[in-house]
């Protein structure tokens, strides 16, 4: 007599893989103003065990909670609004890990460059200016200095001077406004019979395009510097004995 058995043998697998990412750092470069949900980009790792051995999530490190990674997808994505004048780069690490027991993890970098938008208008120092100038004071010399600030990345960031607008107006001008120092002179001498008090409306411009200037939207009264000058009347001075 005899008799037959069949033994099955099953190799069962063992997590003996490491998941394994393509690259070991990532980049990808986003805009400020990139809405919340844009997809990035998508990471990949690699696990060739079988089952839950090789079955990756994907999770991430950093990035302050203005990035998503589908864990399951590795797709990444836009989680908050984002600013480069507050922080221009993010570093985040990344994290493939199997679902085996125990489970084996690899990482890899994620570079995030932000982008600059023109997003901010020029700001003065100062909502308004006051200078006081005699008549007699010399023409060429400067009055004063206007400094407008604009957070924005290079030409989104330069700032460039003008004279928006004088009361009364003259003609030939009375001031001069150095457009890129923000220097203001005098060219004409003055005379405070005709006139004891000028005031201009500064303006400032970025070099973005479209440039944001102050002279549309009057609800921000921090864009334009209103400017006084006023005049000492010298008339008790010798020489100067007119009326
Ligand atoms: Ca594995
Ligand atoms: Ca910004
Ligand atoms: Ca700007
Ligand atoms: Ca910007």
């Amino acid at each position: 007599m005899s008799a037959t058995a069949t033994l099955l043998v099953q190799v069962s697998d063992v997590n003996d893989n490491v998941p394994k990412f393509s690259e070991a750092e990532y980049q990808v470069e986003v805009s400020e103003t990139e809405s919340v949900g844009k997809s990035l980009l998508t990471l990949s790792a690699l696990d060739p065990d079988e089952g839950v051995n090789g079955r990756i999530r994907y999770s991430l490190r950093g990035g302050e909670g203005r990035f998503f990674i589908d864990p399951v997808s590795g797709m990444v994505s836009v989680a908050g609004p984002l600013d480069r004048e507050t922080k221009a780069e993010y570093s985040l690490l990344v994290v493939a890990e199997d679902q085996g027991r125990p489970a084996r993890s690899a990482t890899a970098t994620l570079l995030v460059q932000v982008s600059d938008v023109n997003d901010n208008v020029p700001k003065f120092s100062e909502a308004e200016y006051q200078v006081e100038v005699s008549e007699t004071e010399s023409v060429g010399k400067s009055l004063l200095t206007l400094s407008a600030l604009d957070p924005d990345e290079g030409v989104n960031g330069r700032v460039t001077y003008n004279i928006f607008q004088q009361s009364p107006s003259s003609d030939p001008a009375v001031f001069e406004l150095d457009s890129s120092s923000g220097t203001l002179r005098l060219v004409q001498a003055l005379d405070h019979n005709e006139v004891k008090e000028y005031s201009l409306k500064v303006q400032a411009s970025d070099g973005g395009s479209p440039s944001l200037v102050g002279n549309v939207f009057n609800t921000f009264g921090e864009r334009y510097a209103s400017f006084t000058v006023g005049m000492n009347s010298l008339w008790s001075l010798p020489n100067t004995s007119e009326t």
